[in-house]
């Protein structure tokens, strides 16, 4: 598997697929999430409408509208302080899986994901950077992965963990 680190704008992306960081209710909010519906367009909400939510560490795949990818695959990752710190990472690790295998059943050939939980829901960076990696390397997936990080010290630390990976 490919696995490439990049600092962007997720929304920019000409992907297969890129993944929102959103919450249960799948209806939008702040952050990336916000940034992705804003690009798409108001049919992203209207297809998210008829999802009825997503359960904490699982996803759900629409069509990307006004974006440049072709999917997005909603995924609702931990509020860190609501589980004990296994907990946590379990349900972290679940977000990416899942994606991965919506990914795979819809023939993704490419998939970018932002730093899910890093941000309002206060995931460690580090901690979140080492669940997805083990995540993303152990699962059967063999498209190109894109780990898009909004900023240069999130991408540090994924390169720091790649080269520690690799050796
Ligand atoms: N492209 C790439 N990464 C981004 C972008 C972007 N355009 N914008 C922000 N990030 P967050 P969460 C990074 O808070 O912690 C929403 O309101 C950001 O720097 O978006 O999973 C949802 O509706 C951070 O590293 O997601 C949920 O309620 C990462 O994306 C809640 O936030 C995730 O930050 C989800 O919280």
């Amino acid at each position: 598997m490919n696995i490439k680190i990049i600092v962007e704008d997720i929304t920019k992306l000409k992907v297969d697929a890129i993944v929102n960081a959103a919450n249960n209710t799948l209806l939008g909010g702040g952050g990336v999430d916000g940034a992705i519906h804003r690009a798409a367009g108001i049919r992203l909400l209207k297809e998210c409408m008829t999802l009825n939510g997503c359960e904490t560490g699982q996803s759900k795949i629409t069509g990307a509208y006004n974006l440049p990818c072709k999917y997005v695959i909603h995924t609702v990752g931990p509020i860190y302080s609501h589980y004990d710190k296994e907990k946590a990472a379990k349900l972290l690790a679940s977000c990416y899986t899942t994606s991965l295998a919506i990914a795979k059943e819809n023939g993704i050939k490419s998939i970018a994901f932002p730093c899910i939980s890093c941000g309002v829901y206060g995931y460690p960076k580090e901690d979140a950077a080492k669940v997805a990696l083990a995540a993303i390397q152990g699962s059967k997936y063999d498209g190109e992965v894109i780990i898009c990080c909004f900023d240069e010290y999130a991408a540090k630390i994924y390169e720091k963990l790649m080269m520690l990976f690799r050796k």
